[in-house]
């Protein structure tokens, strides 16, 4: 074996393997230490140089094209396309305005779902130094203003964002080398890379002459750690400022394990987007991890805007608060006296290569801006039930008996479960789609015996193949010339769990094609319909690449580089992995795929993790701020390893993971290798207890949890949200990082701290809300911290007044085998006696609900006189026969027992129904309704 190839194994063994014990920045680049970085973000604030001439404007009915000058010698020509969208959304496009050759763009389709609608504009003022649009039936206005060039965009009058009015616009525009003395030997080699293009050309117009940055060491090759990154096109990075006057607060922009509102990056790194596998990654920092949305939202009181920056290369990002960076003595000055600078949120976006396409979505609240995001990218598709169920997963369950073990162990326990995980130990030789046959000798039979209790099954499939000849992957893929290639245009071999191994070029169709025909029952040799797929590696990790990923200068399709896709590789990973599973049921069934990587657009594909966490209290605090952060960016189906997956964690660190997490949009356990065994019931059995009834807690709210899914996938709105997309105006929730709603009914504050007997939670609405508190329906105030005693056993949640969540109370093995129980409607009444709320219900699994086979029901409460459900399904001209019924209605926050309550269903005559009233608990109870949840009924209190 070659000696380097030694020298990785032992470097890689001994960090998975727990020599290691934090995050090794060194494998990481800084700032400092990526040259566009620092070139971009050393640029001194400034009036832009730009400026565009405003009798050579192309005006047609949604767009503005212009072209931009610039008083600087060093900066080219810039073209500039402005286009008002449908939905107050404005789209900014810079390009160079006659670059060397194309630079890149995602494809329509792979990020943008399809071309963006236009909407017409008016002119509504113009002079020689702006010209001033608004689209037709809203409040906005774009002002596009000359000399320097600046956009400014307006809602109802008031100035939102600012595009480059800190003048930091920069295009490093394409040229070609000059070959000085001093850079002779590196112009030489990176010619010998690039055969085909950047020969020296003196009489090229693009040629910048005065450009004497040409020869700056980092801009034609780069060199981190042993790697050297030949820059066959030199520097080709965009930059830009984006300002929000009157915020205070941004969010979004994941993949970071920080704070959910985005600090100040003033004295740090800015916020990097660079889809990396990061071993042990700390806590609150702005370091990059596995996945990356280039989304920010930025919320006050009266408003929402989005900021979606198109670009699929590494990007960084800085954020600064005139209020945040304040230091200590000016914000004494201004207390004195007594005025108040207006808040002012500065972003900086800087990316690597490709072009400026922004995005401004103008809200004017949140849920217009999710909408409008997800007009953009898609939203999350409506994951089977057994999705959002619990999922048990460890690395590795070691064979077939161990399966065995683990599905009968919960049914001993009377802990429900819907999936057992594989992960890469199952393979022969981590040779994906094969199985070990001496630990899994009968695949189908294992599979069928866990349906049997309405379970199934995920087993992991990474993106690298392992380079062996025979290996059915490997020997079509090179076959068909489907890798990733290297500068020479060879297969790029790389390292990673196999060992040498070769990458698909996923961003191809026709691989992508021939990927997803793996997951055929065919092909995929041992799989049944009951198996589903995990892709993790997919940044992609290469444990010998810079950074552990892929050299920038690979090549990809049509020459692309991948400096230019690098952040969108792992979302085609999940996108051909979720077409193979779609295919394998000739789209009957719909896909379940965990992916790691992620990039907008990724909700499409299914779910995202947030790695490889570690069992330790501040870990689990941290999913919150990161799983909010994903929500808000379209990621709606997220969650992080239930217990940590590096360490083990004490029982009751793990015992208070469980209880999070069970509020969380994805449930699963996962652990390293090296841990401890740590199913539930080799807790101490109170532990044991707490976790089971975490579980069933889950369980009981899947009705809730899928009908705000199947809500979600049609209006784009975040799942597990932060307070302010249900309290907007409420500024006490703007920076609330420990508690967060599941869709609009239920609000959740987990306990986080080891050792706590208490804990404060802040009920939002103002003193005409009503809050129920899930254990004990006692009712609360909105408006207050309330402070709730805890023990072993305790979630902190509460039902919010004036909603109705449909739930199910009986506890079965697993989610599919209660598909035909009944419904229990829980209403809570708010101030006014009336609730409101709705329950989907569908064949849990198919595609069938896309034909309008599916169930939607609007139940409300009136004045608590009248219950009625009324059809949301009506329009489809079809609906779904079902034998699930309601079984009984509890109605939270009744002061006084009706004499009587009948009810009427399909025109029928009126019957009399059995309740019963706690008038301490103020629940009243109607026990079996047993109407069908299909019917249109009406239930009177007299
Ligand atoms: O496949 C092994 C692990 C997996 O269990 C984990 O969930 C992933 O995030 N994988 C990373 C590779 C190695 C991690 C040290």
């Amino acid at each position: 074996m070659d000696w380097w190839k030694t020298l990785i194994i032992v470097g890689v063994l001994a960090s998975f393997c727990h020599l290691a014990h934090s995050v090794d920045r060194g494998n990481f680049k800084t700032c400092q230490q990526s040259g566009f970085c620092k070139r971009q973000r050393d640029i001194p604030e400034h009036e832009s140089p730009y400026y565009v001439d405003p009798t050579a404007l192309q005006i047609s009915q949604s767009s503005v094209k212009f072209q931009l000058n610039s008083r600087s010698p060093k900066a080219a020509p810039l073209a500039v396309s402005l286009f008002t969208l449908i939905d107050n959304t404005v789209r900014v496009k810079i390009d160079e305005a006659s670059p060397l050759e194309k630079r890149y763009e995602v494809p329509v389709g792979d990020v943008l779902t399809s071309e963006p609608k236009e909407q017409n504009f008016k002119i509504i003022g113009r002079d020689s130094g702006k010209m001033t649009l608004s689209t037709a039936n809203n409040n906005n206005k774009v002002i596009i203003y000359f000399d320097p060039f600046q956009v400014n965009l307006l809602v109802d009058e008031k100035l939102v964002t600012s595009i480059n009015s800190r003048g930091l616009l920069k295009v490093e525009h394409l040229r070609k080398r000059k070959i000085s003395s001093s850079s002779t030997e590196a112009a030489e080699n990176n010619n010998n890379n690039n055969d085909n293009e950047n020969k020296n050309d003196d009489d090229d117009d693009n040629d910048d002459e005065n450009d004497d940055d040409d020869d700056a060491p980092d801009m034609w090759e780069e060199t981190f750690k042993t790697h050297t990154d030949t820059k066959p096109k030199g520097p080709t990075s965009v930059g830009l400022d984006i300002s929000f006057p009157g915020f205070q607060h941004v969010y979004g922009i994941p993949e970071h394990a920080d704070s959910f509102a985005l600090k100040s990056s003033k004295n740090t790194d800015p916020y990097r987007l660079y889809n990396l596998d990061v071993f042990e990654y700390e806590l609150y920092n702005p370091m990059a991890l596995y996945g990356s949305v280039p989304f920010m939202l930025a919320h006050n009181a009266l408003n929402t805007v989005g900021l979606f920056w198109l670009n699929a290369a590494e990007t960084w990002i800085d954020v600064y608060s005139n209020i945040a960076d304040k230091n200590v003595f000016s914000k004494l000055v201004e207390f004195v006296k007594g005025d108040q600078e207006i808040p002012l949120i500065d972003t900086h976006w800087f990316s690597e290569s490709g072009i400026i396409d922004v995005f401004i979505l103008l809200g004017p609240q949140p849920n217009d801006v999710f909408r409008q995001y997800a007009k953009l990218t898609g939203t999350t598709s409506l994951p089977p039930l057994f999705a959002l169920a619990y999922h048990q997963s460890r690395w590795n369950y070691n064979d077939e008996q161990d399966v065995f073990n683990v599905n009968d162990g919960f049914d001993e326990n009377d802990i429900p479960l819907d999936v057992i995980w594989l992960d890469i130990e199952h393979t022969v030789g981590k040779k994906y789609f094969t199985w070990d046959s001496d630990k899994f000798p009968n695949s189908v039979g294992m599979l069928d015996r866990l349906a049997a209790r309405g379970r199934k099954m995920v087993t992991i499939v990474d993106p690298h193949t392992k380079r062996e000849d025979g290996y059915f992957l490997y020997s079509d893929g090179k076959a068909n010339s489907y890798f990733t290639k290297d500068r020479q245009g060879n297969d790029f071999e790389g390292w990673c769990w196999p060992g040498s191994s070769s990458w698909l070029d996923f961003t191809r169709e026709d691989v992508r094609r021939f990927w997803s025909s793996m997951f055929s029952y065919d092909n995929y040799k041992g799989s049944t319909k009951d198996l589903f797929i995990w892709n993790d590696m997919n940044e992609p990790s290469v444990f010998n690449g810079p950074e552990i990923t892929m050299p920038k200068d690979l090549l990809h399709n049509d020459g692309w580089e991948h400096r230019d896709i690098h952040n969108i590789y792992g979302l085609y990973v999940h996108r051909a992995t979720y077409e193979g599973l779609l295919e394998r049921s000739e789209n009957h069934d719909r896909p379940f795929v965990l992916s790691r990587a992620f990039f907008a657009g990724s909700q499409r594909y299914g779910a995202v993790w947030t790695g490889d966490n570690t069992g330790e209290w501040e870990h689990l605090k941290v999913t919150i701020p990161m799983l909010l952060s994903l929500s808000v960016t379209g990621i709606t189906f997220s969650g992080a390893d239930v217990g940590g997956f590096f360490k083990s964690p004490d029982a009751e660190l793990l015992t208070r993971w469980y209880q999070a997490a069970a509020f969380q949009p994805f449930f699963r356990a996962h652990a390293h290798l090296d841990t401890k065994r740590r199913e539930p019931w080799l807790l101490p059995r109170e532990n044991m207890l707490a976790i089971r009834q975490a579980i069933r807690i889950r369980y009981m709210l899947l009705p809730y949890w899928y009908t705000q899914f199947f809500n979600s996938e049609k209006d784009g709105a975040p799942v597990m949200r932060p307070l302010w997309v249900e309290y907007p105006s409420d500024v006490k929730t703007f920076g609330l990082d420990d508690q967060h709603m599941i869709g609009p009914a239920i609000l959740i504050k987990p306990v986080v701290d080891q050792g706590s007997v208490g804990i404060n939670v802040y009920l939002p609405g103002g003193a005409h809300e009503l809050w129920y508190e899930f254990d004990s329906y006692a009712a609360y105030h909105g408006g207050q911290d309330l402070y709730v005693p805890v023990h072993l056993q305790k979630i902190p949640a509460f039902l919010r007044g004036g909603h109705i969540v449909p739930v199910r109370e009986r506890v079965r093995r697993s989610s599919v085998l209660s598909a035909h129980d009944p419904y229990t409607i829980v209403a809570t009444l708010d101030a006014r006696m009336s609730a409101t709320g709705d329950l989907y219900h569908d064949d849990f699994h198919s595609n069938e609900y896309k034909n309008g086979k599916f169930v939607h029901r609007r139940f409300t409460l009136e004045n608590m006189s009248t219950f009625t459900s009324v059809d949301l399904n009506k329009g489809s001209g079809r609906s779904m026969i079902t034998d699930a019924w309601i079984e009984k209605i509890l109605i939270l926050g009744v002061k006084q027992n009706p004499s009587r309550v009948t009810l009427t269903s399909q025109g029928q005559h009126p019957v009399n129904l059995v309740t019963s009233y706690s008038s301490q608990l103020k629940v009243l109870t109607i026990r079996k309704p047993a109407v069908n949840i299909n019917a249109d009924f009406k239930i009177l209190f007299h």
